[in-house]
């Protein structure tokens, strides 16, 4: 070998054995992070095993990372799930349990998941929906972003032809959000064809150094506005309702009933079901097209295997389990929501893990993965052990949260159980088998039989 050649293998291999001494050359190889958030996105997906719902292109990132079979989120409406999961802190800690609250008010000087990446020479973006957007259109951006957190933030809004089509409130008029749109124009008259088109020109123009990208879709959140084309996708005769299985123990009131909503749920024919079923899909397959787009572009600008990629729904949603028909329950169907991740070197790819697991933990997973040193006081831990084998044991418990009414609610789930207490259990109890029981409908909170698993849980019920 000749001189010239050595020369450059030190050069290349210098900055791997001396890691220390060169910290500029260490940072310029962290990986980017693409982080994808949908808004009221259940666990109805091809790669869940949906395949009547079309989402090729989430089921794509799947073949190409870790699916999270049971990932649960710390309170099942956006503002409070998306201020824990992006501060690494549980509700109870950020104290934001509604939508109208900046997670900043009540903590100052809290250090948030991108703010993280930019004080550590990140560009950071925030396209879309990722902190929660509260208060009329023009409030939004001011009142409830983060301005620490990004080196850009853009908010999207509809355009004129976007807001054109064919559509109806289900409840005449009742409940305002309650209503769909098959629109007119394309892609980029939606907000989220706009997110996407915007997420591929900053991936165009950062290739070169590190950033973290959240992209965050709108859809399938209500109003159910999408182009007509996703929902001709879901012919109304094509779709089944849910049918409530006929030995259920009845709910308590508490879970998901009373109220302006569920008097209209009640009310729901079966045409009705059907519409909101399909409004709901066209959404999940207008978000799936425009995460297509942006998975397309990282592959062309050859970003992927220098990406770690993260795919999460903010909390799960009903779509008539239990007779309910929107989120903010503590039943599995809004505690659990979707959770991909792919990382660059594509290690454990298409494979999935059954560990039972809280959104709390992306912030030192992610931490973990990109060797940028967390802030102190993190409540979750990484995940890196189960990306990096997908059937490592894991036995740590989820909770979720939830404030319904005057009630709060609060459930813990492990590997076989779901345990929740309304009011400390002053206002009532639920025990779900999941060995027997995944949609949650027998309560045997009463049975005797498992009066020792019952003692165990309540001990748990809180973190
Ligand atoms: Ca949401």
């Amino acid at each position: 070998m000749t001189s010239a050649r050595w020369m450059v293998v030190l050069v290349l291999v210098a900055p791997c054995l001396f890691p220390l001494h060169a910290p500029a050359a260490e940072a310029a190889v962290r990986p980017n992070v693409l982080f994808i958030v949908a808004d009221d996105l259940r666990n109805e997906l091809g790669c869940y095993g949906v395949p009547a719902v079309k989402s090729p292109n989430i089921d794509r990132l799947a073949a190409r990372g870790v699916r999270f079979d049971r990932a649960y989120v710390q309170y099942p409406v956006c503002n409070p799930s998306r201020s824990s999961f992006l501060t690494g802190l549980r509700p109870d800690t950020t104290r934001v349990l509604d939508n109208s609250v900046k997670v900043r008010k009540n903590l100052p000087d809290v250090v948030t998941l991108p703010q993280m990446f930019k004080e550590n020479g990140y560009f950071t973006a925030s396209l879309g929906k990722i902190f929660h957007r509260g208060g009329t259109m023009e409030e939004r951006n001011e009142q409830m972003d983060d301005e620490k957190s990004w080196t850009v933030s853009r908010f999207y809004q509809a355009t004129a032809t976007g807001l054109r089509g064919e559509g109806r409130n289900m409840t005449g008029g009742k409940l305002n959000w309650c209503r769909w749109l098959a629109a007119d124009g394309d892609d980029e008259d939606q907000p989220d064809g706009q997110v996407a088109r915007d997420a591929i020109k900053l991936m165009e123009e950062q290739k070169d150094k590190p950033f973290f990208l959240a992209v965050g879709f709108h859809k399938p959140h209500d109003p159910f506005i999408a182009p007509k084309k996703y929902f001709d996708l879901y012919p109304l005769d094509s779709l089944k309702p849910h049918v409530e299985p006929a030995d259920r123990t009845k709910d308590l009131k508490i879970a998901t009933g009373g109220g302006a909503l569920a008097e209209a749920f009640d009310k729901f024919t079966d045409a009705e079901r059907r519409e909101f079923m399909r409004c709901y899909y066209a959404g999940t397959t207008f978000t799936d097209t425009q995460v297509g787009k942006v998975l397309d572009a990282l592959e062309r600008l050859k970003l992927a295997d220098k990406t770690i990629v993260v795919f999460v729904g903010d909390h799960g949603y009903h779509l008539g389990e239990h007779g309910w028909w929107n989120k903010n329950t503590i039943f599995e169907y809004s505690a659990r929501a979707p959770l991909i991740m792919a990382l660059p070197d594509g290690r454990s790819a298409g494979k999935s893990t059954p560990a039972v697991v809280e959104f709390l933990n992306l912030f030192p997973t992610l931490a973990d993965l990109t060797g940028v040193k967390p802030p102190a006081g993190l409540q979750g831990v990484s995940m890196r052990p189960l990306l990096e084998n997908p059937a490592t044991s894991w036995d740590r418990p989820a909770y979720t949260q939830v404030q319904r009414g005057k009630s709060a609610g609060r459930s813990v789930r492990t590997d076989r159980w779901r345990y929740t207490e309304w009011d400390d259990g002053k206002a009532g109890v639920e025990l779900y088998d999941h060995q027997t029981d995944a949609g949650e409908y027998r309560n045997v909170a009463s049975d005797p039989k498992y009066a020792a698993e019952m003692a165990k849980l309540k001990g748990i019920v809180k973190p």
